[in-house]
């Protein structure tokens, strides 16, 4: 047992929360939950950027005050974590004031370290992305991301002298060869070191929207200056040094691919220049692209077509919240990019869960009500369905502590497969009373029980049904997992109701 620091990127304050940013906090949640369950302590981050031109110019839009603006919006997101039971222990918004310490603490150590100075920038600047670019990475004057057209910017600004870094991130990296997973992204990242680094600007006359640099007072810090610090903010950076030594060694930054360059080359240079040691791990994923299907009613309704315009909620009214947490988490191995679409959902939903898990769920138990009296039988200890389910329990740990719930769901999903194969071989539901009938059903039931254990970090509250299912009090969420993770402890003897079908079927969409 150990600890266990996640964080999600925290999302700007100018949109609303959508598909692409709930992917990433759906799975930061299961990492959380994963963590929780094998005994570490935890501590899961997410929350919102509030600084910045882009959310400047929202809140302008909206006739309304950047603070009015985003205490609009950062509600918005919690209310849409908390629909997805997204269990975070701290959001943290970057207007509040004990974020504002830590930044200027942050800052001013690498100010007095040396690695601060002043002269004039000059350079094309993306507001969507609030960042610059050469005349090299743009495309004819556009952003890359964006495609929108850049604008030619001139500033005297303070500058971080990023570039002393190259040396020390390059052995970094070479010691600290998972500080980036997965390897191609790792890759990605190395190369911009390799590239050659620039000096980057780090402060702002044109905007006031900021935090304020405590040595120049006409100067505000650029938003991803004061952004990426959030995550020390959080364990107490500048307030309480016990509290970083704690979580900052067990550090694990989930975040997009588009923002490699932000996590895993300024902020590791940045904790180095400040005499901390660089987070130990990002983990980087790819995005969710909305490929050419059919979209769903309430999304044809709502006139959405690009998949930031499709808001969570709306995909939980149809699917419920576990249906499309699982759907995130087991389409798309993390890491890669992933087609969202309506339809997918819609044959995950049919094929994993309602043919797979609800009716396996739902055979046993009706077996057990009308033929064993309603008193669930017990597991014996020789089951056939013992090795499968041991080597379950490996795979999807093991997956599980590897960032991966796509293969600890897979695993999973194994043994929901294997154990409906043996329902079929012995087909109990044609035997007569009796130990055998007992013995099939017990093993049955075992193997429903550490299917939910597995699972439970993806879908908490199907996992917790499904234990009351077959007669447990206990949470599965709840336990220690090397404890309750063997085979044999489901005790028998409960009482069994036949209950609603766990995941009525879904129509296909026409
Ligand atoms: O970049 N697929 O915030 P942001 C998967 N404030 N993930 C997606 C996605 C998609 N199509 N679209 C967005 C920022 N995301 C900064 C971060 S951190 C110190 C500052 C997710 O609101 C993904 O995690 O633009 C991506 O990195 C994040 O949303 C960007 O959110």
């Amino acid at each position: 047992m150990g600890r266990f620091y996640i964080t999600t990127p925290i999302y700007y304050a100018n949109d609303a929360p959508h598909v692409g940013t709930a992917y990433t906090t759906v799975n930061a949640d299961a990492m959380a939950r994963w963590h929780r369950l094998i005994g570490d302590e935890t501590k899961f981050l997410t929350g919102t950027d509030e600084h910045g031109q882009k959310v400047a110019d929202a809140a302008a839009k909206h006739d309304m005050s950047p603070k009015e603006w985003t205490d609009q919006k950062s509600a918005q997101f919690r209310r849409a974590w908390d629909v997805l039971n997204i269990s975070y222990d701290d959001f943290i918004r970057t207007t509040e004031p004990r974020h504002y310490e830590s930044v200027q603490k942050f800052l001013t150590a690498i100010y007095d370290n040396g690695h601060i100075y002043k002269d004039v920038y000059k350079g094309l600047y993306c507001v969507s992305c609030e960042d610059y670019y050469t005349t090299e990475s743009s495309v004819e004057g556009r952003c890359p991301i964006h495609a929108s057209v850049l604008v030619e910017m001139e500033e005297e600004n303070w500058f971080f002298r990023l570039s002393a870094f190259e040396e020390r991130l390059t052995s970094f990296y070479n010691d600290h060869p998972n500080f980036v997973t997965p390897p191609t992204k790792r890759n990605e990242a190395f190369s911009f070191i390799q590239g050659g680094l620039r000096d980057i600007s780090i402060t702002r006359t044109s905007i006031s929207w900021g935090v304020p640099v405590p040595w120049d007072a006409n100067h505000v810090f650029y938003v991803w200056y004061d952004a990426l610090i959030n995550y020390l903010t959080a364990i107490g950076y500048g307030r309480d040094a016990d509290e970083v030594a704690t979580w900052w060694p067990w550090s694990h930054h989930l975040v997009g691919k588009e923002i490699i360059r932000f996590h895993c080359v300024w902020w590791p240079a940045m904790c180095m220049a400040a005499g901390l040691e660089p987070p130990a791990h990002v983990q980087v994923h790819g995005w969710l692209l909305l490929g050419g299907q059919k979209l769903s009613k309430t999304m044809a309704a709502s006139g959405s077509v690009r998949l930031t315009d499709i808001a969570p909620i709306d995909l939980t009214n149809e699917f419920g919240v576990d249906p499309l947490r699982y759907y995130l988490l087991r389409e798309t191995a993390l890491g890669n990019d992933g087609d969202f679409s309506h339809e997918g959902i819609t044959q995950r939903y049919n094929t994993d869960l309602a043919n797979n898990l609800g009716n396996l769920v739902a055979r046993v138990t009706t077996l057990v009500v009308s033929k064993c009296g309603g008193v669930a039988p017990r597991p014996r200890d020789n089951s056939p369905l013992r090795p499968g389910a041991e080597l379950a329990l490996r795979t999807a740990a093991d997956a599980w502590n590897d960032f991966s719930p796509q293969s600890a769901l897979e695993a999973t999903w194994g043994l929901i497969g294997a154990t409906n194969a043996y329902l079929e071989l012995h087909a109990p539901w044609k035997m007569e009373q009796g130990d055998e009938l007992n013995a099939v059903l017990g093993d049955a039931l075992e193997a429903i029980r550490l299917v939910a254990l597995l699972a439970t970090p993806a879908m908490p509250e199907v996992c917790e049904a499904i234990w009351q299912r077959i007669g447990l009090s206990a949470t599965p969420g709840e336990q220690l997992f090397a404890v309750s993770a063997t085979w044999g402890q489901y005790p028998g003897g409960s009482i069994i109701v036949k209950g609603e079908p766990l995941f009525p079927r879904m129509k296909t969409a026409e």
